[in-house]
Order: structure tokens, then sequence, then C-alpha cells
């Protein structure tokens, strides 16, 4: 039986969307016509987000006029569903310093800070390990570069294949750690426990009696960071190429 605080909802559903290239150009804000469709997609079923990203950054993406991400969604996964939330409320967290424990995490970040210096790219800016609750994220040229620079690394790093080879040498150096290294973004990896991948998210719902439960994501492929969760036999996968896609598919999908 799904929860009664979901009994206004015709659809018996829940549907899930990766955040960055699925409901959003990536680290961009949510469109009036996403905004518009979600609404209408709420009254009918049970929705969530499931991002890489923190909260604070899917906050910036998705909040609308000033508006709670963690109210406007059913459930809100940051993180891959490390932080999690129902109807607002916070279902717990993970933390991946604890899991590695300080003294294996200094060699990890040491290296990466050693092999990022090391790198001959065009530019860097700041902040290369972000250290997030459930993951640290790991970007060549830094969080702080704009969106004119990320774009343009991104193209760089698709010749060059530089943090594919990054995360080469960091799963052979650090094997015995049990770690994903998952690149999701334009700039950047994320790093988290084996099986802290989007999946996680779907503990918190799979018990919950849903008869379908959607997912939507644009990194569907092996290596992106919503294969996963696209291809868990719990779920039944989209794959998007834009947020433009997911509002076709979402329209023709349930009746909007
Ligand atoms: O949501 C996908 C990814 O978005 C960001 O990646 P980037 O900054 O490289 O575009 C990061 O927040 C990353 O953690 C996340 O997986």
């Amino acid at each position: 039986m799904v929860s009664s605080e979901f009994s206004d909802r015709p659809m018996k559903k829940l549907v899930l969307f990766d955040v960055d290239g699925t409901l959003t150009p990536a680290r961009q804000m949510v469109s009036p016509a996403m905004t518009k469709v979600l609404k209408d997609l709420r009254k009918k079923v049970v929705t969530g987000f499931v991002g890489g990203s923190d909260l604070v950054k899917i906050s910036e993406q998705l909040s609308v006029d000033g508006s709670n991400v963690i109210e406007d969604f059913d459930y809100a996964f940051a993180e891959n569903g490390l932080a999690a939330y129902k109807m607002g409320k916070p279902l717990g967290s993970q933390s991946f310093i604890k899991f590695v424990g300080e003294e294996r995490y200094k060699p990890l970040v040491n290296f990466i800070l050693h092999y990022i210096a090391d790198m001959d790219i065009p530019i860097k800016r700041r902040t290369f390990v972000e250290f997030r609750n459930g993951m640290i994220n790991v970007s060549p040229i830094g969080r702080n570069a704009t969106i004119a620079e990320r774009n343009e690394f991104e193209v760089y790093d698709k010749k060059r294949g530089l943090r594919a080879e990054f995360v080469k040498v960091l799963r052979e150096k650090f094997a015995d750690y049990d770690l994903t290294f998952s690149i999701g973004g334009q700039i950047s990896f994320d790093v988290f426990p084996r099986g802290w991948d989007k999946t996680y998210a779907l503990r918190h719902v799979e018990h919950e009696g849903f008869e379908e439960i959607h997912f939507f994501g644009d990194k569907t492929y092996q290596g992106g960071n919503d294969y996963e969760i696209f291809s868990d036999p719990r779920t039944i996968g989209h794959s998007v190429n834009h947020p433009d896609d997911t509002i076709r598919i979402l329209k023709k999908l349930f009746q909007l």
C-alpha cells in the first residue's frame, strides 16, 4: 500500500529525475516550461529528484521564486540519495569520511591534489576537491569555474580524456578502498563508496508499494552516473538528451 500521504495522487507511481541535463541544462536554472510540467505531473503521481550534486547546488537550480525544493518534490535526494528527504522532512544521511576514515582519506586526497598540480590544462580556478557529506567531488579546473569556462573545459576534456585517465589511475592506485569514481558532470567526477551510486536512493522508496518507479536521466550509458539506477530492475528507465526531451516524454506518458 502506498503511504496515505500520497492518497491525493490518482496514479500510485513514483517518477524520479536526475537534475543536470534532465531537468535543467548542466548547473543552470530550471525553465518555466519544466516547472509547469513538474507541477502538473505532481497532481497525478509522486515525484522526486536524484541529483549527484549537494542540496545547495540543486536548490540553486530548481528553486523557483525562493521556493524550497525539498517541498516542491515529494522526495528530494541530493548526493545520490545520501542526503534524503520525504515531504520536506529528512530521512537520513551518510558520511563519506566515516566510511573511508581519516587515515585512509589523507593519502587519497594528497594524491589527488598532487595529480591536479601536475596537470597541464589551460586554466585552473579554485576548489579542486569539494568535501561533501556522502562523497568527495574532484575537479581539475576547480569548482569556481564560470559557465563559459566549464563549457570550454568539457570540450577540451572530451578530446583528451583527462578525467577518464585520472579516474583510471585512482581506480588502480586505490583499488583496495572499494570506491566508485563517477563522471557525472562537465568539469569533475564524484568519489563515493561502492553501492552509494544513485540506486542508494531506491532504499528509501522500494518498500513504499509504488506500482512503478520511473527514472529519467541523461548519463544513462555505462560509466555515466545515471547508469546504475537507469538499468536497475526496480526502475523503468528513460534516457534523455536534453530537458526538452524530458518534457516531451512526460507529456506523452502521463497525458499532461
Ligand atoms: O549532477 C551531476 C554532477 O554535477 C556536478 O558536476 P560538474 O560540476 O562536473 O558539472 C557536480 O555537482 C557533480 O557532483 C554531479 O555529479
